[in-house]
């Protein structure tokens, strides 16, 4: 990763505006070497369950020291594993995150692998917020970012990411339409040419990546991802983060507060909610 401080700039400023932003080549040949490593070796012995055919798998793979916290038996998708803290605490992303000034950043203590094999389905149209009961819905900078490094390079067609640039803090019709994400709604759609989630949209952007990029997404960016359509499969490795410790601003932030979120009481508790609320 070589960012001039201008290009950090720039990119810290395309996260809160847009939603998302791309550091480039952040993951060094060894990590990505043993990331695949780690990946082949997981699908060659283990049957994804046809629920997740859509995003291609959702395998949790946590830091050992973080397995108690989750109060779960281990199965094959959801286990402790050293290689969540190889990933985790990789300098790379360290000096990534810092570099474009994320406060406050503390891990889930998990890492998502998600993996379209050769001629995957499309991913759906959704967004990955929880919090929508919660002011922390209004914040104009992120509280909750995806971190995903890609094993292989990404193109439209061997499923790369898209998104709706913005949308994480303006309304668009998909927010009323949409199921909930990675829910049992979405997941039982049968015929997903004709389903509204996998439509194409006028704003989508394409994302493609080198292996190694680091995309960074805010929680509430709306994304899907292409169809597989080659031989080979897509795999990334996502890390979800929160930042910006709710309800203080960024240190660097200049903008207005929202009224929300400067009138919050942080002590409230609020129901989990993925469906978007009238903060958006
Ligand atoms: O497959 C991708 O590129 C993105 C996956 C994703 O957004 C998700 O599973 O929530
Ligand atoms: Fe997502």
């Amino acid at each position: 990763m070589h960012l001039s401080p201008a290009e950090a700039l720039q990119k810290r400023d395309q996260l809160v505006a847009e939603g998302y932003t791309v550091v480039p080549d952040v993951a060094d040949a060894a990590l990505l070497r043993e990331m695949r490593a780690w990946a082949e070796d997981y699908f060659a012995r283990t049957v994804v369950d046809h629920k997740y055919r859509y995003q291609g798998s959702d395998v949790h793979v946590r830091q050992p020291s973080r397995w108690d916290e989750l109060g779960k038996e281990a199965d094959e998708r959801m286990f402790p594993d050293p290689f969540a803290d190889r990933v985790l605490t990789y300098p790379g992303l360290t000096a990534a995150c810092a570099a474009l000034q994320l406060e406050g950043l503390h891990p889930s203590g998990a890492l998502t692998i998600i993996s379209k094999p050769p001629h995957g389905p499309p991913l759906y149209w959704h967004q990955d917020y929880m919090d929508w009961n919660n002011p922390s819905a209004a914040t104009p900078w992120p509280t909750k970012v995806f971190l995903s490094i890609y094993l292989t390079d990404t193109t439209v067609a061997n499923g790369c990411l898209r998104v709706i640039p913005g949308t994480h803090r303006t309304r668009v019709e998909l927010h009323d339409t949409l199921p909930d994400a990675h829910e049992r709604e979405i997941q039982a759609v049968d015929d997903h040419q004709s389903h509204p989630a996998f439509q194409d949209h006028p704003d989508a952007v394409d994302l493609p990546v080198r292996a190694g990029d680091l995309v960074i997404a805010d929680a509430r960016v709306m994304h899907a991802a292409h169809a597989n359509t080659t031989d080979q499969r897509r795999t990334l490795v996502l890390m979800w983060h929160d930042v910006f410790p709710f309800p203080a601003p960024p240190s660097w932030w200049t903008g207005p507060v929202p009224k929300e979120v400067r009138t919050a009481d942080p002590t409230a508790a609020f129901e989990r909610r993925r469906t978007p609320s009238a903060y958006i």
